[in-house]
């Protein structure tokens, strides 16, 4: 731990009033020498600020799930977030640009446990927690300006977290290797599960070992963002769509 409680307040504020006023801020590490530990300490401050608010913890993602995207940050390991009910954008609904600073979207995998996970068991079985699976897409949109951030700063930014939308539940089957495309607009991303860790089934795996050692709960009923099967694309005003073979789609709509 490197940041005394006033600096970590004072960030936790820097971070929260940049995503109330639809602001960017500068990286931390430009003025703050920040660990890990402090990193998510600052999320879970920014986190509590918005529960404050009346807001509730309805999942967790992960993130940096692609080997690409950990070697361009220069780490091993996966970052979690966490997602609370206002960030949730109904299958097929408007979304209104105007609350986001510079939305990215991104197609992703979704999960649901049905059981809360007990993370005190060394040997919990989290796939034997999730009853079904759905495609799903992932707004991202960094505090930071131009997306420019470190490993930390991203951490603390709750990973960017900023809304997703979720289409049909599916009882859990194997999801790896399907077909991912993401259209937004005139942009198309193609993927493949597989870029999820190599089997996004490794992603609640890799979840139980981040939520034991960063303290978060695995509850019944939560949803899970495995991770990016795609690059991101910038939202504009237009239809995203997200297809997955053999799991169906998900839209929203950017408006302005
Ligand atoms: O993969 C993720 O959802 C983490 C996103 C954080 C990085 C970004 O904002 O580009
Ligand atoms: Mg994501």
């Amino acid at each position: 731990m490197l940041l005394d409680m006033i600096d970590t307040d004072r960030l936790i504020d820097r971070l929260d009033c940049a995503q109330q006023t639809v602001s960017d801020t500068r990286s931390l590490a430009d003025s703050h020498e920040i660990d890990i530990d402090d990193a998510y300490r600052i999320q879970n401050g920014v986190v509590s600020r918005r529960l404050g608010r009346g807001e509730s913890i309805i999942g967790v993602k992960l993130g940096f799930t692609s080997k690409a995207k950990m070697a361009q940050m220069g780490i091993s390991d996966v970052i979690v977030g966490q997602l609370t009910d206002a960030m949730q954008i109904g299958d097929g609904d408007d979304v209104d640009l105007a609350r986001f600073i510079h939305p990215k979207i991104e197609p992703e995998i979704a999960y649901r446990l049905a059981r809360d996970v007990d993370l005190a068991d060394p040997s919990v079985d989290i796939e034997s927690c999730v009853d079904a699976v759905a495609p799903a897409m992932e707004i991202i949109d960094s505090r930071y300006r131009d997306f420019r951030f470190t490993y930390t700063d991203v951490v603390a930014d709750n990973t960017s977290a900023a809304g997703f939308a979720i289409g049909q539940w599916r009882p859990i089957e194997e999801v790896n290797n399907r077909t991912v495309r993401l259209e937004m607009g005139e942009r198309i991303a193609l993927g493949s599960t597989a870029a999820i860790l190599g089997n996004p089934v490794r992603a609640l795996h890799a979840l139980v070992d981040m939520a034991r050692r960063r303290t978060i709960a695995l509850r019944a009923g939560q949803v899970i963002l495995a991770g990016a099967a795609a690059a991101a694309v910038p939202m504009t005003a237009d239809t995203a769509m997200c297809h997955i073979v053999g799991l169906g789609g998900v839209s929203v709509k950017g408006t302005k």
